[in-house]
């Protein structure tokens, strides 16, 4: 019974933690086998060029990378769940992209910069 308890309160502690806190990307993530899972509120940076930051996701709506710092680039390709890539976005500024629901890897690349990937 006291295990049960601790059980609930731990949780809705991770519970009330994902809701407020944003999820930040874990290095290393350069390769689709080193995804992270993409969470509500994501965020990570582009350290420099050879940094591949990769996400795995099911969902659907419109995809939304905002680019957050003042300088640099951030740019997303799209994949499916076979890793066949069904889109690039590559302009200067943010990068949406509207997908059905599915599951999807995402590879956030770029020159280098903060960025916010969700969608919306
Ligand atoms: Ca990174
Ligand atoms: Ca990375
Ligand atoms: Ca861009």
């Amino acid at each position: 019974m006291k295990r049960k308890i601790a059980t609930a309160l731990l949780t809705s502690a991770l519970l009330m933690t994902s809701a407020s806190a944003a999820f930040a990307e874990t290095e290393p993530n350069n390769t689709w086998e080193t995804a992270d899972v993409m969470f509500d509120n994501n965020s990570g940076d582009i350290s420099n060029i050879d940094d591949q930051d990769w996400f795995y996701t099911t969902g659907g709506g419109t995809l939304y990378l905002d680019h957050q710092s003042f300088f640099g680039n951030t740019d997303m390709y799209v994949y499916n769940a076979n890793m066949v890539r069904i889109g690039v976005y590559s302009t200067a500024g943010d990068e949406e992209v509207y997908l059905p629901y599915g599951t999807y890897y995402i590879c956030v690349l770029g020159s280098s910069g903060h960025y916010a990937l969700d969608w919306r």
